[in-house]
């Protein structure tokens, strides 16, 4: 009877201690989501990501301007600068991971140039970026 019950104790203690663990360490995913923190309201362009790409692929703006990437429902994406699958033309420009669907992810363009850019998940998507 007393084994019983100290089985139950450590069972309920157990299911106790992993409860907080998980609180603590989080849901992977929605840590992934959490990349879409940021709202468009925080960024001077948004980028939609779809089935068939970025809306819009050509985006002109202005050195220390803002982009956010917005993704679908749908779909998980992951916008990266060239070259796939380095990421090398401006390393930064780069989540490091995918952004869940309906979340977004955001970034400052600090370097003049063209950067051309395409979803890490599906390199035959493409976008570019023109900073003046
Ligand atoms: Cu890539």
């Amino acid at each position: 009877m007393f084994n019983r019950v100290l089985v139950i104790i450590v069972i309920i203690l157990l299911g106790w201690v992993g409860y907080i663990f998980y609180q603590k360490q989080g849901n992977p995913l929605s840590g992934d989501t959490a990349v879409g923190a940021t709202s468009s309201k925080d960024a001077d362009h948004t980028v939609f990501i779809d089935a068939d790409g970025f809306h819009p692929s050509e985006l002109n703006i202005k050195l220390g301007e803002r982009v956010l990437w917005q993704a679908s429902e749908q779909l998980w994406a992951w916008p990266a600068s060239n070259l796939h699958p380095t990421h090398e033309l401006y390393s930064e420009f780069d989540p490091g991971k995918p952004i869940g669907p309906g979340a977004s992810w955001a970034f400052t363009f600090d370097k003049v140039g063209n950067w051309a850019y395409h979803d890490h998940l599906r390199p035959q998507l493409r976008g570019i970026v023109r900073v003046r």
